[in-house]
């Protein structure tokens, strides 16, 4: 297993729409491995595949808190549906756009349809964090980033914090 580096904006492939998968190989397994090892490292709550540069429409994901046992939940293929007319606030952060906090309002419960580790078709339904973190995640493979959620002020500025920041750890 290897740790990935994690892509950040304004890298175009962060943009780009993911492709479904063909078969879960042990190729696919490996990626899987190192979005998880990559996550964990982090560290985040969840991983989608073009964070690492690959195109793929592959998601990671571990909810267990720090020091219990680790549960990461691999999705391949996800199919996502809302299951609640109510929405939630959440403050949201992504690996691809680091030190920018901000609150997203979206489904509070979905349903994802999704092939597992080994190629099984599986449905989980999510709430909360979970449920939260699962349209984060589907919105990366839509080239979609929760910046895109928030008004044109608050999108630009965070683009200029991520700017800065490159900046500054360049000139360090
Ligand atoms: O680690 C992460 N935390 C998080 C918190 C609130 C809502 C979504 C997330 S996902 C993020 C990791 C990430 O960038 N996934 O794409
Ligand atoms: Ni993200």
């Amino acid at each position: 297993m290897t740790i990935r580096e994690i892509i950040t904006i304004p890298d175009p492939r962060l943009k780009q729409v993911s492709t479904p998968v063909e078969t879960v190989d042990d190729d696919l397994r490996a990626l899987m491995d190192d979005m998880v090892e990559t996550m964990y490292a982090a560290p985040g709550i969840g991983l989608a595949a073009i964070q690492v540069g690959v195109a793929k429409r592959v998601i990671v994901m571990d909810l267990a808190l720090e020091g219990d046992t680790p549960e990461p939940l691999y999705l391949v293929n996800p199919v996502i549906v809302p299951t609640s007319e109510e929405h939630a606030f959440y403050q949201e952060g992504c690996l691809s756009i680091p030190e920018v906090y901000e609150e997203v309002e979206r489904s509070a419960e979905c349903r994802i349809s999704y092939l597992d580790y080994n190629g099984d078709e599986q449905v989980l339904d999510c709430t909360g964090l979970l449920a939260t973190c699962a349209q984060h995640e589907m919105d990366h493979l839509e080239g979609i980033l929760f910046i895109d959620h928030l008004s044109r002020l608050k999108r630009s500025m965070a683009i200029k914090k991520v700017a800065k920041l490159k900046r500054a750890a360049e000139n360090a």
